[in-house]
């Protein structure tokens, strides 16, 4: 019996990686097509072991040694605590630590170096997404849909967070107290990012077409996913 869910297993090892090795010609499908594979059980947990495949409770039989399944990833501690580090295309760059305690509103510790000298636009942005760079972020978080302004303002994106000045070397360093954006909860930054602008945020007071949507702030020169860190 044993055997022959071994097989059947195998069968759908062998489908399953020569679905995805009809492209890139994955090692694993030679040493499987030779039959001598197939002689002994053994092998076949060999072959399981060093392959990802997760197979139908059915199967369990063949793979009862892999390790025990990892917890689930569950945050319940009343303090969060979540760290961005920010990247771009050019020199700048920095780190934020954000921290929130129960229901309370998130510091934000934020220092960035390269900068030019000066007011620079900062937000949280909608997507932890950097597959095109800062780009593929998207737009200031705005779950509640209203225009762009200033923290201090009722209608603001919920991740306008202003602006951050940079000193004569270009470096921004700046304690941001704001409440909302949360790490918890449906309105969670968690996986999220933070982006630094090339311009000063005109906190939609500006009158330019962009003020209410971005605040003018011009281009995104470096940004970071918002991820949660030990406490
Ligand atoms: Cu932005
Ligand atoms: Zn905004």
């Amino acid at each position: 019996m044993q055997a022959a869910l071994a097989a059947m297993a195998a069968h759908t090892l062998l489908c399953f990686t020569a679905a995805s090795a009809a492209t890139n010609h994955h090692p694993l499908l030679f040493q499987l097509s030779n039959p001598t594979s197939f002689s002994s059980s053994s092998s076949l947990h060999s072959s399981f072991h060093g392959y990802s495949i997760k197979f139908p409770s059915q199967f369990s039989a063949v793979s009862t040694s892999a390790s025990a399944s990892p917890k689930p990833l569950t945050v319940v501690a009343a303090t969060k605590k979540a760290v961005a580090v920010l990247k771009g295309t050019s020199s700048v760059e920095g780190v934020a630590t954000l921290n929130q305690e129960d229901d309370g509103p998130t510091t934000v510790n934020v220092k960035i170096t390269g900068l030019t000298p000066g007011k620079h636009g900062f937000h949280l942005h909608e997507y932890g997404d950097t597959t095109n760079g800062c780009m593929s972020t998207g737009a200031h978080f705005n779950p509640k849909g209203l225009t762009h302004g200033a923290p201090e303002d009722d209608v603001r994106h919920a991740g306008d967070l202003g602006n951050i000045v940079a000193n004569g070397d270009g470096v921004a360093e700046a304690t941001i107290v704001d409440d909302q954006i949360l790490l918890s909860g449906p309105y969670s930054v968690v996986g999220r990012a933070l982006v630094v602008h090339e311009l000063e945020d005109d906190l939609g007071k500006g009158g330019h077409e962009l003020s209410l949507t971005t605040g003018n702030a011009g281009g995104r020169l470096a940004c970071g996913v918002v991820g949660l860190t030990p406490l």
